[in-house]
Order: structure tokens, then C-alpha cells, then sequence
């Protein structure tokens, strides 16, 4: 199996814990990146695989698919243990949608504050930091009565929150110290054995092309 990756790519950064935390022996690859020219030239299982053009792109014989949230089911199907989906359609349903709240509604808050490079002057930044502001205290109140964002289990909507919280932070906004629940939590994802190693790649990305590094 061979996961596409990037070296400062949120959706790759989901899709490599996710094979992480399953133990699936996967070769991962980042492909090319710069600050300045992005994803170009792209990379050529990129360029067949995805007709947008972006990672992750998972690969496992005849399966060859892209977008995280896809690579998730079929890691789940394909590798049952350790479950990373709840068990029962309600309390699934339930851990998806908080997914994809993380990937279409949070995480384009990121996307708002990285068009004006974080500057706080701008309207579209002070509305972004707003938004940002009013998610965490929503999941604060949520992780203040159980472990995790979708019950007491990990799942995939943890790895999405974690990963689009991290990149959030590297732009300078963490969550308020008065939304302890939230940072524990984010300590405690942070430190789990699948998830350490990546985070630690991110961070030192970040700290070589002297960006701030988020303080996990
Ligand atoms: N919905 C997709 C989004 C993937 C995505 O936006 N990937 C970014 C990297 S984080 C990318 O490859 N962007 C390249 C581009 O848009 O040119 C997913 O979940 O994988």
C-alpha cells in the first residue's frame, strides 16, 4: 500500500495518522511542495489519480483513490481493528458528521486567515478568528462531558479536529485558555504513539522553513 502525502498538507496529515493508528504496514510519500509554488510541478500518481489535483491518493493494488474522508472508509472496511468508526449507525452517523463539520465548516476558517497570511488587521481574518473562537467553545463544552469529539472513543473525527486545530494554530490562533477541555484533549491526541511521530514531522516542516510551530 502507498499513501501519497504532503509535507504541509492537513488532508494528507488525517490520511497518515489514520494508517498510523491502524498499524498497516504502508509506504508513505510526500510529494513535491514548496511554500512558493505549491504543489506544482504535481505528481504524476497525482495528476492520473486525482482530476483535483491534491493529496492524499491512496493506493493499494486495483484500489487507487483520493480525498481523506474516502481513505478513511476504506482503511475502516479494509482493516476493522483497531476500529476508528463507532460501532452502532447511530453513534457512526453521529462521529461522521462531526468529520466533516471539522473539514467543511471549521477548516475553512484556516483557509480564510491563510488568503491574508493571518493578519489580523483584515475583516476576513477578524471574522475567520471569530468563528474559530465560537467552534472551540462549542467543543469545549462537548469534551468537558465526554473523552472524545465523538463519545469516549477515538475515531476519525478526532484525527480531523486534531489535525485542522493544529494547522489553525500555526497561524497563530489557539484555543483560549479558558477552553481547558479542548487543550487537554489536544495534548492527549498529540501524545498518542501513532500520532507523535507525525506531528513531530509537521513541526520540524514548519520550524526548517521558519514558520511558527504550534505549541501542541
Ligand atoms: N477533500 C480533500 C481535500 C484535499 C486537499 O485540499 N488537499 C490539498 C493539500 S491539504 C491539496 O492537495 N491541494 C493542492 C491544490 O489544491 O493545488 C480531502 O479530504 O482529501
Amino acid at each position: 500500500m502507498k499513501l501519497l502525502s504532503g509535507p504541509l498538507s492537513m488532508f494528507g496529515m488525517k490520511a497518515e495518522i489514520a494508517v498510523a493508528e491502524k498499524g498497516i504496514d504502508c509506504e508513505v510519500e510526500l510529494v513535491p511542495f514548496s511554500l512558493r509554488d505549491r504543489y506544482k510541478p504535481l505528481h504524476a500518481d497525482v495528476a492520473r489519480l486525482n482530476p483535483k489535483g491534491q493529496v492524499p491518493v491512496l493506493m493499494d493494488g486495483e484500489v487507487e483513490i483520493f480525498d481523506s474522508t474516502q481513505i478513511f472508509e476504506y482503511l475502516e472496511h479494509r482493516f476493522p481493528e483497531p476500529a476508528l468508526w463507532p460501532g452502532s449507525p447511530a453513534a457512526r452517523a453521529k462521529a461522521r458528521l462531526e468529520e466533516l463539520r471539522s473539514d467543511e465548516i471549521f477548516f475553512p476558517n484556516f483557509v480564510a486567515l491563510l488568503n491574508v497570511m493571518g493578519d489580523r488587521t483584515k475583516a476576513e481574518a477578524a471574522e475567520a478568528l471569530r468563528k474559530i473562537d465560537v467552534h472551540y467553545r462549542e467543543r469545549d463544552k462537548l469534551l468537558s462531558q465526554q473523552a472524545y469529539m465523538a463519545g469516549d472513543q477515538f475515531t476519525y473525527a478526532d484525527i480531523a479536529w486534531f489535525c485542522a486545530g493544529f494547522f489553525t494554530s500555526f497561524l497563530g490562533d489557539d484555543p483560549d485558555p479558558a477552553c481547558g477541555h479542548v487543550i487537554a484533549w489536544r495534548k492527549r491526541v498529540g501524545l498518542r504513539p501513532a500520532v507523535a511521530p507525525i506531528l513531530r514531522r509537521f513541526s520540524d516542516y514548519l520550524a526548517a522553513n521558519r514558520l511558527p510551530v504550534p505549541a501542541i
